[in-house]
């Protein structure tokens, strides 16, 4: 079965693709396991861009059914979300880049998980992080960034913190699909998440210390 939803996104099939998520949804499927099957779908997508059989159109497209499965999905991670707040998070997609899905699913993962979520949206230059960590005194941040440029923004926006003496008192998470321990080395993120359910323990993680 998950080979059909993967298929369906790959062949742009949105109505299909977004039926099928509602007739798992409504057969009590795992929304996690959606989750992965989307990742899997969104990496073939991203091939076949690369290799010029996809073009912008078609990424935009796959990005309009994600956001769908994404709406179908939300209510049911949130099903059993908690009254209070475990603590505050500042999340933002970084400077020069504009992808959001994946920070959207971090941010009603955490949310669904208690934390209350201060998200920027996209773009975010990094003085409106600091003006942000300062007004609420958030102790944790989140770097959300899937092209190769990002890195440098989040270098930067971290610098930023750093020069704003707000470094030792936050604890940054950085993650976007090609993120990995190298990536976190070089822009001096404390860790990085490949994916929601990271982000949730490393906040709770942090949280607790
Ligand atoms: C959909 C998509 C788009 C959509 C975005 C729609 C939107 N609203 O976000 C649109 C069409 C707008 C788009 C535009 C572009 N895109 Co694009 N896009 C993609 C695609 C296919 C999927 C991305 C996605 O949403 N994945 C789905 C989510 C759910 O992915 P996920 O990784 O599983 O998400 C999890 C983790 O990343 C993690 N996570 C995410 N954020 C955070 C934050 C923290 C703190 C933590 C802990 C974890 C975490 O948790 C998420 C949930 O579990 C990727 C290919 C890919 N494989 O990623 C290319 C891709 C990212 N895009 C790419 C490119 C080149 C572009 C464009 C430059 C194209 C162009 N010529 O204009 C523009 C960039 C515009 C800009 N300035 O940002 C390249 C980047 C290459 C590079 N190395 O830089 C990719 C990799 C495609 C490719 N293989 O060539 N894109």
């Amino acid at each position: 079965m998950s080979e059909d939803l993967i298929g369906l996104i790959v062949d742009l099939c949105e109505k299909e693709a977004i039926d099928l998520v509602q007739k798992k949804i409504d057969a009590g499927g795992d929304p996690l396991k959606i989750l992965e099957q989307i990742r899997t779908a969104m990496t073939k997508v991203g091939e076949k861009f690369e290799s010029k059989e996809f073009f912008l159109p078609d990424l935009i497209m796959s990005g309009e059914i994600l956001r769908q499965i994404t709406e179908i999905l939300e209510p049911k991670l949130k099903a059993d979300i908690k009254a209070q707040s475990l603590g505050k998070i500042v999340l933002g997609t970084v400077f020069g880049d504009i992808h959001d899905i994946g920070k959207d699913i971090v941010k009603f993962m955490l949310e669904s998980n208690g934390f209350e979520v201060h998200d920027l949206g996209v773009n975010v230059p990094k003085e409106k992080f600091v003006e942000k960590i300062k007004e609420l005194d958030a102790k944790i941040v989140g770097l959300s960034g899937f092209l190769t440029l990002a890195y440098d923004t989040m270098k930067e926006t971290i610098e930023e913190i750093k020069n704003a003496g707000l470094r030792e008192k936050t604890k940054i998470m950085i993650g976007g699909g090609q993120i990995n321990e190298d990536v976190r080395k070089y822009v001096g993120a404390d860790s990085y998440g490949k994916d929601a359910i990271e982000a949730v323990a490393l906040a709770k993680e942090w949280i607790s210390e």
